[in-house]
């Protein structure tokens, strides 16, 4: 199980937007995103660059923050 923060989320339509962007990486399943603590956690079946889901989210329109 992989986790990260995510700053900028402030409605459901982010959420979804990031569940979408995170959805559509090779090797991640099972995304889940929680508003009020803005940390989405997932399952890698492959491992899975953090370049890579940083550059998702980034392109979603959102910060992975610390
Ligand atoms: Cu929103």
């Amino acid at each position: 199980m992989a986790s990260i923060k995510i700053k900028g989320m402030s409605c459901e339509h982010c959420v979804m937007a990031v569940t979408k962007a995170l959805g559509a990486l090779d090797g991640v399943k099972d995304v889940k995103v929680d508003l009020k603590t803005g940390i989405a956690t997932y399952e890698e079946v492959n491992t899975v660059d953090p370049k890579k889901v940083d550059a998702a989210i980034t392109k979603a329109g959102f910060k992975v923050g610390k």
